[in-house]
């Protein structure tokens, strides 16, 4: 997957070279660059931003860097010979000639079949909430580019143009407001390259967790069996992995219940059966 960060600050981002996604990047299944949009300013001062329209406190991203630089990442598609895929090399290919860029690879008007092209995110606490189902149809997609505003956000003209050359999605990560789009960045990428194939160990540990199935995850344990004075369940030691499943269940379900009543409500008929209805 290929992943591109807009930002004024791309040192916010540098988190994202460590530890799984640090080392998804080094295994070839994550290609993520981060760019600077001063590089996409041309007065001495590096201007990004100017006084809202209409008046009002703060200031608003003006839209020439942003649309060169979203010229510069979205147009440019991996669709030459730049996509780490080891798998395909014993696929034979139509001879690419090097240097030129096909022209199916501008996803313009009407894009070739099968490449659907970028999802442009523009995080901003006015966008839609980044879920987990969100996260999974994201990991879905071939390149994201994530477009960061500072100050009060970017000129409109901005994400309403770029609709006509990508699909946009404003995302927000909660209901709350951050100085800016890096730290919302970091957590919509976290949550999306741990989805990816081959970025966490064992996938199985991917299924019971909280908000992939609408209820949250169950309470784990390890050694030793009494610490300062509390006992591990005794179910988790009885080696009845029948009774052990149940007992998570049960667990999840009141959990859930308990701190998350919402999600237990918006689940469908079906998710509960009788026996989960009498926890
Ligand atoms: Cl994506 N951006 C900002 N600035 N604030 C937020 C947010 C995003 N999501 C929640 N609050």
């Amino acid at each position: 997957m290929r992943l591109d960060v807009v930002s004024i600050f791309p040192d916010y981002l540098s988190p994202l070279r460590l530890s799984l996604i640090g080392r998804a990047q080094e295994k070839g299944l994550l290609d993520l660059r981060v760019h600077d949009l001063r590089d996409w300013t041309h007065d001495r001062h590096r201007t990004v931003d100017d006084t809202p329209y209409g008046g009002g406190a703060g200031m608003v991203m003006k839209p020439e860097p942003w649309g060169e630089a979203l010229e510069a990442v979205l147009g440019e598609r991996p669709c030459s010979a730049s996509e780490p895929d080891a798998a395909s090399s014993d696929v034979p290919e139509p001879e690419a000639s090097a240097g030129d860029a096909p022209e199916d690879c501008m996803p313009e008007g009407s894009s070739s079949a099968g490449a659907a092209g970028p999802v442009l995110i523009v995080p901003s606490p006015a966008g839609e909430v980044f879920t987990q189902a969100v996260a999974r149809e994201l990991a879905a997609e071939d390149h994201l580019v994530f477009a960061c505003g500072r100050y009060e956000g970017i000129d409109q003209r901005v994400i309403d143009w770029a609709g006509e050359r990508a699909r946009v999605r404003m995302m927000s990560i909660g209901d709350y407001v951050l100085n800016g789009g890096e730290v919302a960045v970091m957590v919509m990428v976290e949550a999306i390259a741990r989805l990816l194939p081959g970025v966490i160990g064992n996938p199985e540990s991917l299924d019971e967790e909280s908000h992939e199935d609408g209820l949250l995850e169950y309470p784990v344990y390890t050694k030793p069996a009494e610490w300062r004075g509390r006992e591990v369940p005794p179910v988790l030691l009885s080696g009845d992995h029948g009774r052990v499943a149940r007992w998570r269940r049960d667990e999840r379900l009141r959990r859930t219940a308990r701190v998350r009543p919402d999600l237990l409500a918006a689940l469908p008929e079906e998710a509960l059966d009788r026996r989960d209805r009498e926890v």
